[in-house]
């Protein structure tokens, strides 16, 4: 490879899960240029910041190089075998003494960027003998694909192409690059925006409707819009009578939720919620965008996911061209294998881990913290940031600081990997054998390609088979790890695909795997019932809401915890504004998009400054229950007064999970109250 080039390859931007087609020029074994992929449905040549910066980030002088082990508080250069000799002595000890179920894993949103690494872990955790699989599934998109499975037997997904975008808590300019490139187009088609967010974003200045709305309540605004879609009869009746269950039930159910009872919770206007259902109503093609996860994290979310998904159904929106779709399935060998045991959080969010007999294989998060020492002594953490991503990182730092063992997979010596054990450095996604597909998160495009190794390892990076295999064969279970190369796991995935290793290596640029397909028959919803579950059993076979209901944040000004926490945290807080230079905590330290994003900021309205003294650019002490976090204000009257947003992803002092409490949950699956919380804000 060495002495080549300059040539041009394709792959996928794995720097957020996108998964951006890429053209990357090589020269000498090293990349030197990338450029969006022309043609590519996603981002037809175009990359954002973030994917124009993927060589700075390849070669960035803080990549880690060489495995690390900390002696007395600091880390020391030591060998591959050194490392996972002490590792595979470690983790042998842990299972005689504890048990298997005491090795906790982490994968973090990289895990689906990095298909192979998430699933390569899943069969390394079986192997080993643990349940224990943590990662942003119990705190991101896990939840609105449960519910909406839950709802309609399968996981229909927005289109990208909608006649009507109902933007309900989504900034596509800075979350989704591929859907504002679509909405740019379809914009001038004469397609429709609705906005409804605590912020006013740029698409809302040339939205139909905008409303701005208190963090944490959208579940209220969704039952009063369906109060005046079945009231109206605005509803679709022939497609309610054809492929639905319940109806009849829901009727008498949302007569309660009046658009007047919303106002009060909401803030949003009752006429203004009128004009939303009415529009979205009477529009085929429309498709809510409820945030990837912003309805998720909240005290209602899993009823606001049900919610939604109702609404769409009542409007007759599913499997039409624009609405959501159930999209085929893009059929793959699964690399992980079965596992003994529950997940922690099993027991207790029954819904989360089994529907109708299927299990999940996911551990809920926020448990973390009051399982260890008990249940968890040992973490391997791979491609996440949970110290900094996930809920309370307080209360997370103190339980890692009681692990026995800690080990991180890394590219960055990250905050996690500065609290390991040991650090493993981790090869680039150009530097090892993946694929990269539309993951339907939130666009309905059935597209795969190859990702190959374009590029040599990295210093002495090894790839996650090389480390799970060396692990595997040390600790006696090595026939589970039979696979010589990388690329042979991405040939096992495959053999069961439409599109066949040879087919994709024939085309570099990736193509779709199934054509589009709208139709709906009998199976098309695979619930009990054979319909869409507008009344939803499983709900209430668990002891749970059967028809959706609305449940205020704990933490807000009308929650249970306000008359003890109101006084001193008279604002409502949403944490997680994404940032269009950063995802998550990655890439924070690449300097040509530090000038575009030097600082975390705190928005809030100028009413709201004005009231706690604060002005714009301020340094500012954010604060709540649980911690503080330094940020700038950012003034703005595009913000909600009575609102502050922060983002997250941002190290130490701007972290935002300081502020946030592993014991705020939502209580069906036990998910963090991220939105909706209480907080003070003042001048640093
Ligand atoms: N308060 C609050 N917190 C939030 C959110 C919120 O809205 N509010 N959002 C949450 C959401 S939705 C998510 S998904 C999480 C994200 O949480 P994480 O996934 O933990 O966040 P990232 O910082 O993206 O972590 C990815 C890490 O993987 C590393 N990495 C990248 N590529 C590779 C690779 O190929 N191999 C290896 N080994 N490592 C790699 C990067 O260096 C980075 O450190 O954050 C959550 N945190
Ligand atoms: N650039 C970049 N892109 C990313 C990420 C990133 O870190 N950076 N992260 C990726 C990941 S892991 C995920 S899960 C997705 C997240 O994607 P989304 O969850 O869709 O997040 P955003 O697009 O930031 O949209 C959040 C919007 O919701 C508003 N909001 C906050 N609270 C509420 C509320 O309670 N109700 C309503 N209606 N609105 C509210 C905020 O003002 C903001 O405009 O983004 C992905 N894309
Ligand atoms: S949106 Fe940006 S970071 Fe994400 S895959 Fe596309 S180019 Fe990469
Ligand atoms: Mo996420």
């Amino acid at each position: 490879m060495s002495n080549e080039g300059p040539y041009k390859a394709y792959s996928g931007c794995a720097l957020c899960y996108h998964s951006c087609g890429v053209e990357v020029t090589i020269e000498d074994g090293k990349a030197i240029k990338v450029e969006g992929q022309k043609g590519h449905p996603l981002n037809d040549g175009k990359l954002c910041p973030k994917g124009q910066a993927m060589i700075e980030h390849l070669y960035h002088p803080d990549r880690l190089k060489y495995p690390l082990k900390r002696v007395n508080g600091e880390f020391v250069r030591v060998s591959w075998e050194e490392a996972m000799s002490e590792i595979a002595g470690k983790l042998d000890r842990l299972r005689n003494e504890y048990g298997p179920a005491a090795l906790a894993f982490f994968c973090g949103s990289i895990g689906v960027e990095n298909l192979e690494m998430i699933s390569l872990t899943h069969r390394f955790k079986a192997a080993f003998g643990s349940p224990n699989f943590f990662s942003v599934e119990s705190i991101c998109y896990r939840m609105r694909i449960r519910a909406r499975q839950i709802t309609f037997g399968k996981y229909p997904v927005e289109e990208m192409d909608s006649k009507l975008y109902l933007l309900w808590g989504h900034n596509p300019a800075a979350s989704d690059f591929p859907l504002s490139l679509a909405m740019e187009e379809n914009l001038k088609k004469g397609s429709k925006v609705i906005v409804i967010d605590p912020r006013r974003i740029p698409i809302a200045d040339r939205a139909e409707i905008y409303t701005p709305i208190r963090p944490g309540t959208d579940g209220a605004l969704a039952l009063a819009m369906m109060n005046v879609i079945i009231n109206e009869d605005l509803y679709d009746k022939k497609f309610i009578d054809e492929w639905t269950y319940g109806f009849d039930k829901l009727v008498p159910h949302v007569q309660q939720y009046t658009p007047e009872w919303a106002e009060k919770i909401t803030g949003v206007k009752a006429d203004v919620t009128r004009k939303i259902a009415r529009m979205f109503a009477t529009t085929k093609g429309a498709s809510i965008f409820h945030g990837t996860c912003t309805q998720d994290q909240c005290a209602n979310g899993s009823q606001n996911d049900r919610a939604l998904s109702i609404l769409q159904v009542l409007t007759g929106n599913i499997n039409v061209p624009g609405g959501w779709v159930i999209s085929p399935r893009l059929r793959l060998n699964d690399v992980s294998l079965p596992f003994q045991g529950k997940p922690l959080g099993a027991d207790e969010y029954p819904l989360f881990y089994e529907l109708w007999g299927r299990t999940s294989p996911y551990a809920v998060m926020n448990m973390v913290p009051e399982s260890v020492p008990g249940k968890l002594r040992a973490f391997i953490v791979a491609g996440g940031n949970p110290l900094v991503t996930m809920p309370d990182s307080n209360a997370l730092r103190e339980a890692f600081e009681k692990l026995d063992l800690v080990v991180v997979y890394e590219q960055f010596l990250t905050e996690t990997a500065r609290y390991a054990d040991y650090v493993l450095p981790a090869l680039n996604q150009l530097e090892f054998w993946g694929l990269a597909y539309n993951y339907n998160v939130c666009h309905c495009l059935p597209y795969l390609m190859l990702r190959p190794a374009l590029l040599p390892p990295y210093y002495e990076c090894r790839s996650i088979r090389d480390v799970y295999t060396d692990l595997a064969n040390r600790l006696g279970f090595g026939d589970k790890f039979a696979w010589e190369k990388d690329e042979d796991v991405v040939k096992y995935e495959l053999q069961p695909c439409a599109l066949t290793f040879d087919d994709l290596m024939a085309k570099p640029g990736g193509a779709l795997y199934q054509e589009k397909d709208y139709t709906l028959r009998q199976g098309s919803f695979a619930t009990p019932t054979g319909k869409i579950e507008i009344y939803s059993q499983a709900f209430a076979d668990v002891g749970h809401d059967p028809l959706p209901t609305y449940l205020e944040p704990s933490k807000s000004p009308q929650g249970r915890r306000w008359a003890e926490l109101g006084e001193k945290y008279p604002l409502v807080l949403a944490t997680g504004t994404r940032d269009f230079y950063f995802n998550g905590g990655m890439l924070h330290n690449i300097k040509s998009l530090q000038v575009w994003s030097p600082y975390p900021k705190a928005e809030l309205g100028p009413q709201t400054a004005k009231k706690y003294s604060v002005a714009n650019g301020d340094d500012v002490i954010v604060e709540t229950d649980r911690g503080f976090v330094k940020m700038k204000a950012s003034v703005d009257a595009r913000v909600m007064e009575g609102v502050v947003l922060v983002p997250h992803g941002w190290p130490e002092e701007g972290n935002c999970n300081r502020l946030t409490d592993c014991n705020a949950r939502e209580p069906i699956m036990g998910y963090p109250e991220w939105k909706g919380l209480l907080c003070s804000i003042r001048k640093a």
